[in-house]
This record gives C-alpha cells, structure tokens and sequence, in this order.
C-alpha cells in the first residue's frame, strides 16, 4: 500500500512539468515528413554579423539576397566545408528549406500541422513564409511551433522554412563563454573578436538533430508520464495522460506485451495499471532479456460541433525501479555496478550532427567492450540515442549543463527506462558557501521534479572543499592522476586513488562512481617503459586505476566510467592535438589498445556483478 501512495505522489511531482514534449511518433492519427537533406545556407559575415536582420532576410528566398552553398541537416557546419573562417564562425547562419506540404494537411482544418526542431546550436529564430514563429535558446533540446493557421494563408505556394542559427556563447549560456574584442590595433585587425569558451569540447554549430512537420488532430495527446514499480512479480505502471484542444475527450489506455498482447488497460485519464507476471527491464549484461519493453497505446476521442477527432499515440514503457543505499545503486532492487563510457555527440565531418551509421556503429562499439552503461557528458543526448538504450539495456546518467535547462531535460526524458539518474552539472565551483546553497537548491528542485531517480552533480575538487556534496544521492568524482596532477608519476595512482575514495566515503557515506578518469593517447605512438601520450601510457593508468576499483567496489564504488569513449574535437590549444585524444577509441571508432583492455575487464566484471546465473556467463568476444 505504502509503496503504491510512494507511486501517486511521485506522479503528482513529475507532472508539475508543464506541457508536453512527446517524441514524434507516426500512428494512425499522426503523420511525419522529415526534413533532413540539403538545407540552403549563407553565414551572415557582415562585420556586425546582424545583416540578415536588417535586410530581413527571411521575407525572400535566401538565393535572392546573397550567394548560398549547400548544406546537410542534421550536421554541425563548421567542417562541411574547406573555409577556416567558416569552421571558427561565430555569429549568425542562416538555414531555409522548401517543403510542399500534403494538399490534405492544409485542407482539413481539424489537423494540427507543427513545425519540430531536434536541436539547433545556440540560438534559434524560425520563420515560415517569412513570418516568425518561435525562437529558442539552448543547443541540445527540442523546440516546435504550430505553423497550420499559417500555411493555410496561401496554400498553393510551398511552405520556406528559415531558421537563422547564432553559435555566439556567453556568460549566460550554457554551456558558457565569452567574447574578448582585441582592440590593440597594432596586434589585431579592426575589429577583431574571438570566442573564449570555458569547457574542453568544440563549439560545434548548426541544426544538430532532425527537423521534422508531424500533425496531430486538432484534440489530441499533449503529454504521457508514466512512473513504474513492481511488488513480487506484478508490475506496476502509475501513469497520466494530458490531453490539448477539448475539454473532454474518451480515453483507452491499453498496455501491450511486446508481442502485442493486451496485459492491462484502463478507460481513465490516471491510474494505475498492474501486469501480472511483469517482464522488467532489465540492463544489458544483467539479465538474459535486457531492455524489454512494452508498449502504453493512448487512443483518444472526442467530438465538436463540426467533426469527431481520434488521436493515437503509442510510448514505450520499461517496468524497472531505481533505488540508492549508504553503498550501493539498486536497479530493481539488485546491486547494480557501472562499468561503462563517457561519451560526446562528436565525430568527423559531422561535428556534432546526429547520424545514424555512427548511432549504430557506437552501440556495436559500447556492447562489443561489454560496456553496460554511459554518461550524457556533458548536455542531453538526442532522444533518438535514448530511445536505443531503453532498447538494448544500456544504462543513462543524464546530464544537463544546468539550472535552466533541467526542467526541459526531466521533461523530455522523464520516461526512459534507460535514465536511472540525473547529474545537474559537471565540475561546478562549488567550495565557495553561496555556490553550495545553490546547488543544494539544484538537487532539491530535480528531486521535486522527479522523486524517481536520484539526482547528483559531477566533481572534481577536493572532497574538503566540496560544500555540495552533502545534497547528492550518490558522489561522483572525475580524477586525473599522474595526467594533470603529478604528470608522468604512473607510481602515485594508486595511493592517491585509494585516498580519494576514502575521504570521500568518510566523509559522506555515499555511493561512489568515478565518473572520469583516463589518459590521452595519441593512436599509433609508443614507448616502453610508458610515456605520456602513448598508448601504453593510456594501459597503464587504465590498469592503476582497476586495481583500487576492484578493492573498493566491493565497499562502496559503484561504478567506473572511462573518459572517453572516442577522441573528440576541442578548440585548437597547446595541450590537444587535433583534439583531445582519451578516447580509447580514435575519432573514427577504430580500438586503441586501452580498448582491449577494457575489454577484458567489462566482460569480467559483467559476469562478476551482472546477476546472470552460471550457464549463461558471457565469454568475452574476440
Ligand atoms: C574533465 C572534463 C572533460 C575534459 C577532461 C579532460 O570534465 O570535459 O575533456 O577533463 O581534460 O575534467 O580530458
């Protein structure tokens, strides 16, 4: 009973969320037309970068104002082409597409027809047929505008979309930057700026993430939650349905097995539905069924003066609960052990653009190492790749780059199965008092949001300094030893670790995961004994570290990610050569050595900690 006012309460949270942000799903209601491909483009170099605004370039063809190129949507832009002054932009790009759009779309008056952003990088303004309709800041969550009323105005011309792109970072922004005017004019040319960035990842621009038209009918499903539990073998599916554009409507909620079958429905807006028998999801390398989901299918009805409306939405649904203790993290009630990967949404050409063959490649990649989970390092991933690990059982810590952008990340990824914890920031300064208060405000906010999943931030600094750390749920401490502290001094690994983790359990009595550590190596260079930047040096810090996680994972660690998965592009700078170069995989996802090694070791602890019984312990591939 407790257990089941535990799940309403927690629902009634989660729900304070505002409106909806369902992925766009085709069904029988609901129709897509994506708009990847070529996009036109021109970046506005005028000196002032504010051309495009004055001469209003969204009234016209972009062609008709100004010399165009060819450009892919989703990619980043800034290493499509052979101009340096393109890749180091910073200022506005301007992006158009014409679309025509189904006869039927615009006649039927009872359709809603929505234009929907993935992600675009860092400011966006829309227009369509040169009138504005939305804008947004913010480089890694989705945005979307309601455009029927006006392309029903003229439909017999197609329907131009502009979206004009601003990549400039400030201290406002997230992640943060600034811009420096160099006004010494014996040193710089008139004028002359740059962008000051304070992180260690590129600052890639552009339309990131798929554009897409859906429609919906007029009375439709705005929003799903669900928020799940089990008690024996019974499932229990707490969920709430928010419906836009009538004030009643007839619902059927109906929860189907993954082949098909109907194991719990309901007729009510809330409830709660119980499956009997509950498959759970379970994480990759955990459980011989990993990532079983059903399916919730939300068919609405309702009905006005003019027409009937039927809108059909499908979600899918994993059955898992999350729970953390003084030393470890329970995924449905079992210890659960991160052993797995930092990642970055980075790869040639792209930059930052989200392409299919690298989604799947990556996956190989992460199953191939016997890696069972990752962190969104260091913003929101997109939901494409979230909706693949709800698939493959791969376990998410979600990270947001802060405050502002946290409720549209619980928002968006609130029912992933995947997500099993929320990090609120990575490395944030917090040993001064007001900074403490303020992420102590940070981790009770997310909590408030979402009371499922625990909630914590990433550091790096001095377990004595740290003054937030009391409010997380579980600590998480990235460390670079004998790299950035002690260069060089593989021997110091072990008694510095070994101090970490215990000053931090001391002190805190929390979980613990390291949540980065490694070392850069640049692929193909070598030396023995170990140098910096060679591979083995990478081996040998990798081995260091393995060594005390395996003594104190039986305590209190409760994971270890490796920083990084891949190499990754960062600005040009006197310590990264051609980027930064901790992947234990190169930038084209071919295995440095380290690779093998963690190899050898994900596949060791999966059948260590992965529950699995004797007679399907995994042999590690070759
Ligand atoms: C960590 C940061 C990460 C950097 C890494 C490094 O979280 O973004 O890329 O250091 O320097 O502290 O390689």
């Amino acid at each position: 009973m407790l257990r089941l006012l535990w799940l309403f309460a927690v629902l009634d949270a989660v729900l304070l969320l505002d409106s909806g942000m369902l992925f766009p799903r085709e069904s029988s209601s609901r129709e897509l037309k994506e708009l990847s491909g070529l996009w036109v483009f021109r970046a506005d170099k005028s000196p002032n970068r504010n051309q495009g605004f004055e001469r209003a370039w969204y009234k016209s063809r972009l062609a008709e104002t100004g010399p165009v190129i060819d450009m892919p949507v989703p990619a980043s832009y800034n290493d499509i082409t052979q101009d340096s002054t393109l890749r180091d932009f910073i200022g506005w790009v301007w992006y158009e597409r014409e679309v025509v759009v189904p006869t039927r779309w615009i006649t039927d008056e009872g359709t809603r027809v929505v234009l929907r952003v993935g992600s675009a990088h860092y400011y966006s303004v829309v227009w369509v047929n040169g009138e504005k309709v939305t804008e947004h800041a913010g480089g890694h969550l989705p945005f979307e505008a309601e455009i029927g009323s006006l392309i029903r105005k003229d439909p017999a011309r197609p329907c131009r979309i502009t979206i004009a792109v601003n990549n400039t970072l400030t201290l406002e922004t997230l992640p943060p930057g600034s811009i420096q005017h160099m006004n010494d004019p014996v040193r710089y040319p008139e004028g002359y700026f740059v962008q000051n960035i304070y992180f260690d990842f590129f600052n890639y621009a552009g339309i990131h993430r798929p554009v897409l038209l859906y429609t919906t009918p007029k009375v439709y499903v705005d929003d799903i939650t669900v928020v799940t539990d089990f008690l024996d073998n019974t499932g229990l599916v707490r969920y709430q349905v928010s419906v836009k554009g009538a004030a009643t409507a007839t619902l059927k909620v109906t929860l189907m097995d993954k082949d098909g079958h109907c194991v719990a429905s309901s007729s009510e807006a809330s409830g709660l539905l119980k499956v009997v028998d509950v498959k759970l999801w379970w994480p990759y390398l955990m459980h011989k069924n990993p990532g079983y989901l059903y399916s919730m299918e939300v068919r609405l009805m309702a009905a006005d003066e003019r027409s009937t409306y039927e809108d059909v939405y499908a979600l899918p649904v994993g059955i898992r609960s999350v729970k953390v203790t003084n030393t470890q993290f329970l995924i449905n009630n079992k210890p659960f052990y991160f052993h797995g990967v930092n990642k970055h949404e980075d790869s040639d050409i792209r930059g930052k653009g989200l392409d299919w063959p690298l989604i799947v490649k990556d996956f190989n990649l992460i199953k191939w190492l016997g890696a069972n989970s990752f962190r969104t390092s260091h913003y929101p991933y997109a939901e494409e790749i979230l909706q693949m690990c709800d698939r493959h059982g791969i376990v998410v810590i979600d990270e947001c780059p802060g405050l502002g952008v946290r409720c549209l990340l619980v928002r968006r990824d609130k029912n992933h199965p995947s997500v099993v914890m929320w990090s609120v920031a990575n490395e944030p300064a917090a040993e001064m008092q007001p900074a403490a208060l303020y992420f102590k405000t940070l981790i009770t906010h997310t909590k408030a949001l979402d009371p499922t999943r625990p909630v914590t931030y990433i550091t790096d600094s001095n377990y004595a300094r740290d003054k937030g750390a009391p409010y997380v749920d579980v600590v998480c401490v990235n460390s670079y030893f004998s790299w950035y502290h002690d260069p060089g001094h593989l021997e110091v690994i072990p008694i510095q670790l070994n101090a970490q983790f215990e000053n931090w359990y001391g002190k805190y009595q929390k979980p613990i995961i390291q949540s980065e550590y490694g070392a850069d190596a640049v692929p193909g260079l070598h030396s023995d004994p170990p140098m910096m930047f060679t591979e083995e040096y990478q081996n040998a810090v990798l081995r260091s570290y393995h060594d005390i996680f395996d003594q104190k994972r039986k305590q209190y660690v409760v994971g270890e990610l490796i920083w990084n998965f891949a190499d990754f592009m960062t600005a040009q700078g006197i310590t990264r050569v051609v980027g930064n170069k901790k992947g234990i995989f190169t930038r084209q996802r071919q295995p440095k050595a380290g690779a093998f090694i963690l190899k050898e070791r994900y596949w060791r602890l999966a059948n260590e900690t992965g529950r699995l019984p004797p007679w399907t312990k995994y042999p590690c591939p070759l």
